[in-house]
């Protein structure tokens, strides 16, 4: 178990680390953005992610902390990335409970006004279980972010479908990005039903759609005919810490 203490002494030791997964146009096989996903320095040096780190961040109360941790280390890649004329964006997830943090907007804002990055290169990622559509707060929020230029994607998208009352309320929502759970994407091509209801949402929408988990040529090929162009998964790389993904993204441009 993750303690309080660990966390937040980690985040003062730096500990913790942002590793990116590149998302790709798999049209043109360009790299267009990352996700940056936590990684935390294990006592061997070896960097992962406790599988109950989120969760225990969650339950005792810190996932505010490492949340805003996250913001201020994304902020400073962005205007890292922008000094050098690197036009990429970045996808950070975001847990459910920072959704309640009242101050998260104003944050957030304070870091890109002070980094002065285009804040249309942030994408906040949520997933879809937070149900952001039936919380009067979080839609505020919502609000807030698409007000600030902040781009919402919906993570895990397809997970929680059973919930149709949620699907009728989604369309009318200030979010800019689906992602197709790496579940559905798997299943391709021989169960495509998943993800032909998905696209469909999307398209009536006009959101953009990511897949995630792309592992095989067929399931690129599969989403590429039907206008999913955006992809990440290891067909093209996995999650890279800093210095490899730049060298990935030079060594493809
Ligand atoms: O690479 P992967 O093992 O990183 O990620 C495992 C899970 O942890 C995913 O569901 C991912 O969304 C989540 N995760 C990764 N980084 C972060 C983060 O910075 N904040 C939150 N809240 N979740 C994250
Ligand atoms: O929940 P979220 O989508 O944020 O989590 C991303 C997770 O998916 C990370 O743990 C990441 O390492 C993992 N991931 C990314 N691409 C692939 C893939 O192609 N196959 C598998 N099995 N996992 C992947
Ligand atoms: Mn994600
Ligand atoms: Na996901």
């Amino acid at each position: 178990l993750t303690q309080e203490f660990d966390i937040l002494q980690g985040i003062e030791e730096g500990k913790f680390a942002l590793w990116l997964q590149p998302q790709i146009d798999m049209r043109s096989g360009e790299v267009i953005g990352a996700e940056a996903l936590l990684r935390m320095q294990q006592p061997d040096g070896s960097w992962c992610l406790p599988s109950d780190l989120i969760v225990n961040a969650e339950e005792i109360g810190v996932i505010n902390a490492l949340g805003r941790w996250v913001f201020e280390e994304s902020c400073r890649l962005l205007a890292d990335w922008q000094q050098r004329g690197i036009e990429l964006t970045l996808s950070v997830n975001l847990s459910p409970i920072q959704l309640r943090d009242a101050d998260m907007v104003t944050h957030l804002r304070e870091h890109i006004d002070r980094h002065n990055i285009t804040p249309g290169s942030l994408v906040l990622e949520i997933t879809e279980t937070a149900q952001v559509g039936e919380s009067d707060h979080a839609l505020h929020l919502l609000q807030a972010l698409h007000e600030a230029g902040i781009s919402v994607a919906l993570d895990d998208f397809g997970m929680g479908y059973a919930n149709l009352n949620w699907l009728n309320q989604f369309k009318s929502l200030p979010i800019s990005k689906i992602k197709i759970d790496r579940s559905f994407v798997s299943a391709l091509p021989d169960d495509d039903t998943m993800v032909r209801i998905v696209a469909s949402i999307a398209a009536i929408s006009k959101l953009d759609v990511v897949a995630e988990g792309i592992e095989t040529e067929a399931q690129r090929d599969w989403l590429l005919a039907r206008d999913i162009y955006i992809g990440q998964g290891y067909l093209y790389s996995e999650p890279l810490p800093r210095g490899q993904f730049d060298r990935y993204y030079f060594s493809l441009g």
